[in-house]
C-alpha cells in the first residue's frame, strides 16, 4: 500500500494508526501542505486527489482511496482483525466508535483544518489572535461533549480500541500543538495516554514519520 501523508496531518495520522493496528505495511509518499503554498496544490497531486487533501491510500491493485473514515472502513472490511467499527448499528450509538469518531472528524476537525484557517487569514483578513480564538473555541466546544460521552476506559468506548480512539489521538495532538488547555478534559487526556502506550499509535505519531520536521 502507498499512503500519501503529511506528518502533521491529523486525517493522515488516523489512517497511519489504522494501518499499524491491522499490521498492514505501507510506503509513505509525503505531501508537504505548507511549503510553496502547499505541494497538495500541484497538478501532479491534484491528478491523484481532485480534493487536493491527504490522506490518500493506493491499494496493491491500484485503487485510489480518499477520505480517512472511508479508508479506515475499507481497511476494516478487508482486514477485519482487530475490528475498529461495531458491526451492529445500535452498538454504534451514542457511545460507539462511529458516533464519537464523527463528532471529532465531522464537527471539530473541519473547522480547524488548514484550508479554512488560511481562508480566515488571507481572504477574510483576520488577525492571528482571532484565528487562534476560533480554533480554541471549536476544539473546546467539541471536547466538552466528547468528555461526557467517553466510557470508563481505558479507551474511548471501553476495553477495546475503536475508530473513536483512532480519531481522538490525532485531534488531541493537534489541540496540544495549538496550545488548547486540556485540564478540563481528564477522560480525553487519559484515553490519549492509554492509546499512545500502544506501539501502533506510537509509531503513527507525527514525530515518528519519515517526513517529520
Ligand atoms: N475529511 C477529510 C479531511 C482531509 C483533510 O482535510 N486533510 C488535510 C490535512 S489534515 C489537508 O490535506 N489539508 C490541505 C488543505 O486544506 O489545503 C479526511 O478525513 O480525510
Amino acid at each position: 500500500m502507498k499512503l500519501y501523508s503529511f506528518f502533521r496531518s491529523s486525517a493522515a495520522y488516523r489512517v497511519r494508526i489504522a494501518l499499524n493496528l491491522k499490521g498492514i505495511g505501507y510506503d509513505t509518499a509525503s505531501v508537504h501542505l505548507v511549503n510553496d503554498g502547499g505541494h497538495n496544490k500541484l497538478p501532479e497531486f491534484r491528478a491523484v486527489n481532485p480534493q487536493m487533501r491527504v490522506p490518500v491510500l493506493v491499494t496493491p491493485r491500484g485503487d485510489v482511496l480518499i477520505q480517512s473514515l472511508a479508508i479506515i472502513e475499507y481497511l476494516d472490511e478487508t482486514h477485519p482483525e482487530p475490528p475498529l467499527l461495531p458491526k451492529d448499528a445500535v452498538a454504534g450509538a451514542p457511545r460507539g466508535g462511529r458516533a464519537l469518531a464523527e463528532l471529532i472528524a465531522c464537527d471539530i476537525h473541519p473547522l480547524n483544518n488548514t484550508s479554512p484557517l488560511r481562508y480566515l487569514k488571507n481572504t477574510m483578513g483576520q488577525e492571528q489572535s482571532a484565528i487562534d480564538a476560533w480554533y480554541h473555541h471549536w476544539v473546546i466546544t467539541g471536547f466538552e461533549a466528547l468528555e461526557q460521552l467517553i466510557a470508563p476506559g481505558p479507551y474511548a468506548c471501553g476495553g477495546e480500541v475503536t475508530l473513536a480512539d483512532v480519531c481522538l489521538v490525532p485531534q488531541v495532538n493537534n489541540a496540544r500543538r495549538l496550545k488548547v488547555p486540556l485540564e478540563r478534559f481528564p477522560k480525553i487526556v487519559s484515553v490519549d495516554r492509554a492509546c499512545l502506550a500502544l506501539p501502533a499509535f506510537d509509531r503513527a505519531r507525527p514525530e515518528n514519520q519519515p517526513d517529520a520536521e
